[in-house]
């Protein structure tokens, strides 16, 4: 097999042309110094996208959430989040291995979690009980196939924060899958949170980097963290200039990800081992189950692979996720594979 399409994430795709002809003309200078100009420029452009004070360059979307927990919470405290949310499945249990606090996981509607559960959950501190002082929520939300989070749900969980003067970190890993799919801009997303984490290196096809963006004092102690995780980089404004042209070019397309996605979804729906509504799928994101009576999930992965189409396997089934950028990302391929496969 020559050439694979590629369906294992949104990850997986190759800066463009323009990425790289802006790459290697960056102009650069000592980031941790505060002297690299496309950094500087980047940040100023982040901060501006989301309607937020400022915002920090981070080499990854894990070192941005983890940085915004740790700047908004105190050893003791209790964390409320989604319970299939990234922050708290996958980014190897930064919350209690940096911050030193303790999730609280609520069940959800498709990441949309209920503002009256929330409200409940919130703990006064006593001798017994932790403070609570931080709501995580995701939009996209991952595990959840790419869902849309209501704007509406997001509202509703920034009254019960303000209520009881609890702050929100909002994982905004794919927050412009979010607001092209739903057509609400970014800034209006990101008004319902503190600080929200974004991610350049998904279907934005940026090779490196996340921004984290909020208040100028948060974004101030943020970098000292980062730096304490070994965030600080140096003439970083080589990758910063292909974050530029993910965040001025690269978001609108994204909706041809969705055409896509939606595309597979229907067809794939049709073949009685895939378990899948296509009316859920509403980004660039597939999650399906998968029940067959001869093929388990690893071997039907196997022979999908075997005519050239990577998938993922997630808890919930398997996971294909569609983008533009990547060099070979078939969907009408995909299709005829899961048709002779399993018809
Ligand atoms: N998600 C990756 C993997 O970790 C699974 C993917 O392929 O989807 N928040 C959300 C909602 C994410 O989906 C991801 C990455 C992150 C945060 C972390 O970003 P990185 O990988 O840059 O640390």
């Amino acid at each position: 097999m020559d050439k694979f399409s590629d369906f294992r994430s949104d990850t997986v795709t190759k800066p463009t042309a323009e990425m790289r002809k802006a790459m290697a003309e960056a102009e650069v200078g000592d980031d941790v110094l505060g002297d690299d100009p496309t950094v500087n420029k980047l940040e100023e452009l982040a901060a501006a996208v989301t309607g937020k004070e400022a915002a920090l360059f981070v080499p990854s979307g894990t070192m941005g959430n983890s940085i915004a927990v740790k700047c908004w919470t105190q050893e003791l405290d209790e964390v409320i989040i989604e319970a299939r949310s990234h922050i708290y499945n996958m980014e190897s249990t930064h919350m209690t291995f940096i911050s030193r606090v303790t999730p609280r996981p609520l069940a959800s509607k498709r990441g949309a979690m209920d503002p009256e559960e929330i409200e409940k959950n919130i703990k006064i501190p006593s001798v017994h009980l932790p403070r609570t002082s931080l709501i995580c929520v995701e939009n996209t939300h991952n595990n959840w196939g790419g869902a849309v989070v209501p704007l509406a749900n997001l509202k509703a969980v920034k009254k019960v924060a303000d209520r009881h003067e609890i702050k929100i970190h909002f994982d905004g890993a794919r927050i412009f899958n979010a607001s092209i799919a739903s057509g609400i801009p970014v800034k209006e997303y990101a008004a319902v949170a503190d600080s929200l984490m974004f991610c350049l290196s998904k279907g934005l096809a940026a090779p490196v980097g996340s921004m984290l963006v909020g208040p100028g004092d948060f974004i101030n102690y943020g970098r000292r963290v980062r730096k304490a995780l070994g965030g600080g980089m140096r003439q970083a404004g080589i990758l910063a200039a292909a974050g530029i042209i993910a965040i001025t070019k690269m978001a609108d397309r994204l909706k041809e990800d969705h055409i896509k996605a939606k595309r597979l979804a229907k067809s794939i729906s049709e073949l009685q081992a895939v378990k899948l509504d296509p009316d859920d799928v509403e980004t660039d994101i597939v999650i399906f189950g998968f029940k067959h009576p001869e093929i388990s999930v690893s071997d039907f992965l196997d022979r999908l692979k075997s005519k050239g189409i990577l998938a993922l396997t997630v808890p919930q089934g398997i996971r294909m996720v569609t983008n533009k950028e990547v060099d070979d990302c078939d969907v009408e391929r995909a299709i005829a594979a899961f048709q002779e496969i399993l018809s």
